[in-house]
């Protein structure tokens, strides 16, 4: 696999393909970024995105985290102090996960936000940006049912940050890219050039396949489940033998959660993955990579139920860590 292929493996939208060839071609001091919102503990969302960091640190990239506890408190997330508290208990989660302390940046947003440089600059692109483009590129992250003036400054301080922190490259989920977007559009105000972004795509709803998996609406994995918590959450996870399945009654395309876990979370970590079987139902499977597993799962020679259980164990090994930090 060239720098190229690791750097955008698995990603659901890269803008634009020329500016991230360029630098797969050069990563060495090439930078690139995530702000998470502090909340809870790591699910699988934040998981995601890490391990796109975590391949990229291993494609040559520095990385930044920054803890956005400004933008959590302007998304009604909690008091700024509560904020912060959880803010340093994330970077433990995340170092836990697997990232590489040597060469992972923790930043909170309140260290430089704050400056009367930076704030002056938000005032510029406040004025350069309609509330309602604003409001549209927080469709997805926004909090609460209506929306706040917080919420429209929200995406023009994330725009910024790109800026600030210096950076060569912003990663977030799907649903982060309209601000994304934005941020191309208005920061050549005050910038030269527009970021280079990659999007990471959104896992399915785990027990009916359907939309996003989001600990507000249903089931999510973090980092506090126990072995039989995960053991649970993934036996009762929809799995029919297909990557592809039908859309649901209503008309909803529909994924596979088990194989996209596989996919963005397992084979990304490990080497091999090997699903554990008695004797007499066929032995042990080797994977090499996920194609080969999905195959496997639509031709019937590996079940729903065997997959799952290799499942639990490989997800249980690389949320272990955190787990441990979190009851410490
Ligand atoms: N909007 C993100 C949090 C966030 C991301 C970045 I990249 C920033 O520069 C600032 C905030 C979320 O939804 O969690």
């Amino acid at each position: 696999m060239d720098a190229y292929e690791r750097i955008t493996r698995n990603v659901s939208e890269v803008v634009t393909e020329d500016e991230v060839r360029a630098l797969a071609e050069a990563p060495d001091g090439k930078r690139a970024y995530v702000g998470y919102e502090p909340s809870g503990v790591l699910h699988i969302g934040h998981m995601l995105t890490a391990t796109k960091l975590i391949e990229l640190q291993e494609a040559g990239l520095d990385v930044t985290v920054l803890l956005a506890d400004v933008h959590a408190y302007l998304n009604d997330k909690g008091s700024f102090d509560e904020i912060r508290e959880t803010a340093e208990r994330m970077k433990e989660q995340f170092l836990a996960y697997g990232l590489d302390e040597e060469k992972t940046e923790f930043v909170l947003g309140s260290e430089f936000q704050f400056d009367r440089e930076y704030v002056l600059d938000l005032h510029a692109l406040e004025l350069n940006t309609t509330l309602s483009r604003a409001e549209r590129a927080m469709a997805e992250i926004k909090s609460g049912e209506s929306a706040k003036v917080s919420q429209a400054v929200y995406p023009l301080m994330q725009a910024l940050d790109i800026v600030y922190l210096d950076v060569d490259l912003a990663i977030g989920g799907m649903e982060q890219r309209k601000v994304h977007m934005l941020a191309r559009d208005v920061l050549p105000a005050i910038e030269e050039e527009s970021p280079t972004c990659l999007h990471t795509p959104l896992i399915a709803d785990l027990s009916t396949g359907v939309g996003k998996m989001s600990s507000s609406t249903g089931t999510t994995i973090s980092m506090e489940d126990s072995t039989e918590d995960i053991e649970e959450k993934v036996n009762a996870a929809f799995c029919p033998p297909t990557a592809h399945p039908d859309p649901d009654d209503d008309g909803n395309d529909r994924e596979n959660p088990v194989l996209q876990i596989f996919e963005y979370h397992v084979f990304p970590r490990f080497q091999q993955v090997v699903v554990e079987r008695p004797e007499e139902y066929g032995g042990d499977l080797t994977y090499d990579d996920y194609e080969s597993l999905e195959a496997d799962l639509e031709s019937g020679e590996l079940h729903p139920m065997d997959a799952k259980t290799a499942l639990v164990s490989y997800l249980d090994e690389l949320i272990a860590p955190g787990r441990e930090k979190i009851q410490a």
